[in-house]
């Protein structure tokens, strides 16, 4: 099912843990870790790079931050794999 726009700001403001506006990657490792990891399970190092890739593509500005806007692009992108699946989960 696809996303609204609605449903993707709820997903972003999900993210945004300090409500700023943006997400900054401690947020989105915050997000994600429980999507790549079970629970109580530690970060490897492996995943950590593989969060640090995704921000940095969506984060098309290299501003070191995402904004809503390049949160939107995200979708669909290849390296959006990540997103996607936490999308889902988000969905559910
Ligand atoms: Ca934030």
């Amino acid at each position: 099912m696809p996303l609204t726009p609605e449903a993707l700001l709820s997903v972003f403001k999900s993210i945004d843990l300090d409500d700023s506006g943006t997400i900054e990657l401690r947020e989105l490792e915050a997000f994600c870790a429980p999507c790549l990891l079970g629970d109580g399970a530690r970060q490897s190092s492996a995943q950590q790079s593989r969060i640090t890739e995704l921000f940095a593509q969506v984060d098309t500005d290299g501003s070191g931050v995402i904004s809503f806007d390049e949160f939107c692009e995200a979708r669909g992108h290849p390296a959006s794999l990540l997103l996607t699946r936490t999308y889902r989960l988000a969905d559910t």
